[in-house]
C-alpha cells in the first residue's frame, strides 16, 4: 500500500495545479489566497520532510530556487533558426512570399494555391522547452541559434507552462519552441507598483520578459509576471508528427502547452493579406505587444522540401508592423491637471510616427520618473506607443544631450500654483504626484468632480451623466456642483439632445437630491482619500458638517480608519477658501440632512462595533443588513481581522467564517443580528 504522505502529496499537487490553472490560465480563482497558501505550505513541508517526494513537476518548483552565479550553456539538439523579416506593404509582402514559395515548389498559374498558416509574431524572448518522457527537464534561450543559456529555474516560474505534459503516453523527447512575453496589463501593473514603491520600472514588456528570464535570482524572476506561447518544435522522438503546422499547434494545445488562438490557415497570398490587415486593425486591442505577423507553409512535407537558406527557413516569413518605439526630441515639458488634481508632466515632442500614429506628446508620469529617466528639454528620448496606452517617454539617450547641458526639470519649481486655477500646489508626504489643492474650484477637475457629485452613491442625481456634464462645463453653465442647483428648465431644455421632458425630469432629480444624508454629502464633495466608508465614519463621528470643517489633524485621527494621509487631505480641502465657498452655496441651495448630537451618535446598540457579513442570510439582503447595522451605529467591513466585533454568517459562508473561528471572533446568525438591532430600537 502507498504510504499516506505519498497519497497526500499527490492529492495536494493535483489540487494546487488545478487552482493554478483556474487562476493563471482561466483567470477565475477558485479558492481564497489564504487557502491556496495553506495547501502550498503543506506540500512544501511534506517535501521537506520526505526528500524522495521532490520531483521536477511539483508546483513548489515554480517559486524559484537559490540564485545562480551564471547561466550554463546549452547546445541545442536542433538549431533554433531565425526568421526572414520584411516590412513591405501588406499586399506586396505576402505576395512576394507566395511567389517565392510557388517558384521553389515548381508550381505555376494552373496549380492550386499553397495552404498557409498565419500567426502572430510575439515581442518577447524565444525559448526552447525540453520535455523528456513528458517532464519539463530544461528550458533554454535561443542564444546564437546553436548554443543558448539554461534558464530552466526561471522558466519554471511561468505558471502557464506545464511542468508535465498532459498525456498518458508521453513522447521520449519533445522540444517545444515559442516566446516568453509579458502581457501589457501585467507590465502596467508591475510598473505602477514599482513607481509607487519608488523602484525602477521596466522600459517595455519585451525588456521585462528578457530581463526576468535572464535574472540570476529566480525568486525575483518569479515576481515578474510572464506568459508563453508555443509556435514550433525542436527535437522530437517518439511522437508522431502531424501532417501540418496548424495540426502540430493543435496537438500541443491538447498536451497543455499554451498556443495563441489568433491564428488562421488559408489558401494563397489573399488569405495572408487579409490576416495582416485584420491583425493590424486589432493590434492595439491585443493584450500583448506583437511586432508583426508570421506566414508559414502549412504542410510539413512541403516545409521539408523548401528547406533553409543560411539560418532562415524558406517556408516562413515575418511581416513586421510599424515600430512601437521611436527616437525623437523633447521640445518642452508641460504640465496637465488630471481629474484627481495630479499635475502630470507631459513631454512636448518633435512629431514622430510610432505605433501607427503621429505622436506629439508623451507622458512623463511624475517627478520621480522624470528624475529617474533624467529627461530634460532638448534631450533625445525613446517614445513608446503600444495598445491603447497613452504614449510615454521610456528612456533618455544621454549621449545625445545638447551642450551645455539643459537644466533639470522640477514640477514644484516650475509650477508653484495650479496652471489652470491658480490654487496652491503640494506634494504630500509619501506620494509621487504633485497636486492642485483647488478641488471643486479647478476647471480641469470639474467635470470629473461633477460626475462624482451626481453619482448614485453620492447626491444621486439621475440623468446627470457624461454627455450632459461635458456640455454644462464646456458652455460655462456649471463651474462647481453648487451651480447645478441654479440650472433652470429653459437652460436645460436648450442643451443638445435634451427634450423638454428630459429637462423637467432632470430638474426634478436635482430637487430630490436636496434631501441628503451628511455621509452622502461628505462623500459627494470628492475629498481625496475620502471614500464612501470614510465619509460614513466621518459623519457618524462628527455629527455635523461644521464640526468636520473645524476638525484638526488630531481630531480627525480619532476617527476609525482615518490615518495621517486622509486627515491631511481633509484639512487641506477645507483650508481652501474656494471649497468653503462652494459648500456654503450648496447649503444655501437647500441641501439638508439631519445632524446628530454626540449623545445621539453613541446611542445605537452597535455604536463603535465592526461587523462582517458572509454567506446568504435567510431574509435580509446584504444591503438591507448593512443599512440596519449602520443605522444602529455599526460599521460593515469586507474582511475579518482581530478588530472585527461580529461576523454575521448565513448559508454557504466560506473563508470569512473560518477566519472568524480561527481568530475567536463572535459569530452571529441573522436572528442574532436582529436581536442586537431590536435592543437598539428599545434603547434608542
Ligand atoms: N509565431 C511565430 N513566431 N516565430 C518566430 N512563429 C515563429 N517562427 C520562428 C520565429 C523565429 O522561427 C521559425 C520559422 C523557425
Amino acid at each position: 500500500m502507498q504510504p499516506d504522505f505519498l497519497a497526500r502529496a499527490a492529492a495536494l499537487r493535483r489540487e494546487i495545479e488545478r487552482h493554478n490553472h483556474a487562476y493563471y490560465v482561466l483567470d477565475q480563482p477558485t479558492i481564497p489566497d489564504a487557502e491556496y497558501d495553506r495547501l502550498f505550505r503543506e506540500l512544501q513541508t511534506l517535501e521537506a520532510e520526505h526528500p524522495e517526494l521532490d520531483t521536477l513537476d511539483s508546483p513548489t518548483r515554480r517559486v524559484g530556487g537559490t540564485p545562480l552565479d551564471g547561466f550554463a550553456q546549452v547546445r541545442h539538439a536542433v538549431p533554433m533558426l531565425s526568421i526572414r523579416t520584411e516590412t513591405d506593404t501588406e499586399a506586396s509582402g505576402a505576395q512576394s512570399f507566395d511567389a517565392r514559395v510557388r517558384k521553389e515548389l515548381g508550381r505555376d498559374e494552373s496549380d492550386p494555391p499553397v495552404e498557409y498558416a498565419a500567426e502572430l509574431k510575439f515581442d518577447g524572448l524565444a525559448i526552447n522547452l525540453r520535455y523528456e518522457r513528458g517532464l519539463l527537464v530544461q528550458a533554454s534561450t535561443r542564444g546564437d541559434g546553436e548554443t543558448g543559456e539554461d534558464v530552466t529555474q526561471n522558466i519554471r516560474t511561468l505558471h502557464t507552462i506545464p511542468l508535465r505534459l498532459k498525456t498518458g503516453s508521453p513522447p521520449a523527447v519533445l522540444e517545444v519552441r515559442g516566446e516568453a512575453y509579458m502581457r501589457r496589463d501585467d507590465f502596467e501593473r508591475y510598473n505602477a507598483k514599482q513607481r509607487e514603491a519608488g523602484q525602477p520600472t521596466l522600459v517595455n514588456p519585451r525588456n521585462g520578459a528578457a530581463g526576468s528570464i535572464r535574472q540570476l535570482d529566480p525568486r525575483l524572476a518569479a515576481q515578474r509576471p510572464l506568459s508563453f506561447f508555443a509556435y514550433g518544435l525542436g527535437e522530437v522522438q517518439g511522437w508522431p508528427l502531424p501532417p501540418t503546422h496548424s495540426a502540430t499547434l493543435d496537438a500541443l494545445l491538447t498536451l497543455g502547452v499554451p498556443v495563441c488562438a489568433e491564428r488562421i490557415t488559408g489558401l494563397g497570398a489573399a488569405a495572408l493579406v487579409a490576416f495582416h490587415a485584420d491583425i493590424a486593425a486589432r493590434r492595439d486591442q491585443l493584450p500583448f505587444d506583437i511586432d508583426g505577423v508570421v506566414y508559414k507553409v502549412n504542410r510539413l512535407d512541403l516545409q521539408h522540401e523548401l528547406g533553409f537558406v543560411t539560418r532562415e527557413p524558406r517556408w516562413a516569413v515575418a511581416h513586421k508592423y510599424p515600430a512601437q518605439e521611436q527616437l525623437t526630441t523633447v521640445l518642452g515639458i508641460d504640465v496637465q491637471v488630471g481629474r484627481t488634481g495630479a499635475l502630470t508632466p507631459v513631454a512636448r515632442l518633435t512629431p514622430v510616427f510610432v505605433g501607427g500614429v503621429t505622436v506629439t506628446n508623451a507622458t512623463l508620469h511624475n517627478q520621480d520618473e522624470i528624475d529617474r529617466k533624467d529627461v530634460r528639454v532638448g534631450d533625445t528620448v525613446i517614445v513608446r506607443r503600444a495598445g491603447d496606452v497613452i504614449p510615454e517617454v521610456v528612456a533618455t539617450v544621454i549621449e545625445r544631450r545638447p551642450q551645455p547641458e539643459p537644466p533639470r526639470f522640477n514640477i514644484l519649481q516650475s509650477h508653484p500654483v495650479c496652471p489652470v486655477c491658480g490654487s496652491h500646489v503640494v506634494r504630500l508626504e509619501g506620494e509621487a504626484a504633485v497636486r492642485c489643492t483647488g478641488g471643486l474650484y479647478c476647471p480641469a477637475q470639474r467635470k470629473q468632480a461633477l460626475l462624482h457629485f451626481a453619482g448614485r452613491r453620492a447626491m444621486d442625481i439621475d440623468g446627470l451623466g457624461d454627455k450632459l456634464v461635458d456640455q454644462l462645463v464646456e458652455r460655462g453653465l456649471v463651474r462647481t456642483p453648487a451651480d447645478v442647483y441654479d440650472l433652470s428648465l429653459d437652460t436645460l431644455a436648450g442643451l443638445e439632445r435634451m427634450a423638454a421632458k428630459s429637462a423637467a425630469n432632470l430638474l426634478a432629480a436635482i430637487e430630490a437630491s436636496k434631501a441628503a444624508t451628511l455621509a452622502r454629502f461628505i462623500f459627494a464633495l470628492g475629498i481625496r482619500h475620502v471614500g464612501e466608508a470614510t465619509a460614513k465614519d466621518l459623519a457618524r463621528h462628527f455629527g455635523t458638517l461644521d464640526a468636520l470643517i473645524a476638525a484638526t489633524d488630531v481630531d480627525l485621527l480619532q476617527v476609525r480608519d482615518v490615518g495621517p494621509i486622509v486627515a491631511q487631505s481633509i484639512v487641506q480641502f477645507f483650508a481652501e477658501p474656494h471649497n468653503i465657498e462652494v459648500v456654503g452655496r450648496l447649503r444655501d441651495a437647500g441641501i439638508r440632512w439631519t445632524e446628530t448630537s454626540g449623545a445621539q451618535r453613541s446611542a445605537g446598540s452597535l455604536a463603535g462595533k465592526t461587523l462582517v457579513l458572509t454567506g446568504t442570510l435567510p431574509t435580509l439582503t446584504r444591503d438591507a443588513a448593512k443599512v440596519k447595522i449602520e443605522a444602529a451605529g455599526g460599521k460593515v467591513t469586507g474582511s475579518v481581522s482581530k478588530k472585527t466585533d461580529y461576523v454575521v454568517a448565513g448559508e454557504e459562508a466560506g473563508s470569512k467564517l473560518a477566519k472568524a473561528r480561527e481568530l475567536g471572533v463572535a459569530i452571529l446568525d441573522e436572528a442574532g443580528l436582529l436581536s442586537l438591532l431590536v435592543s437598539n430600537t428599545n434603547n434608542g
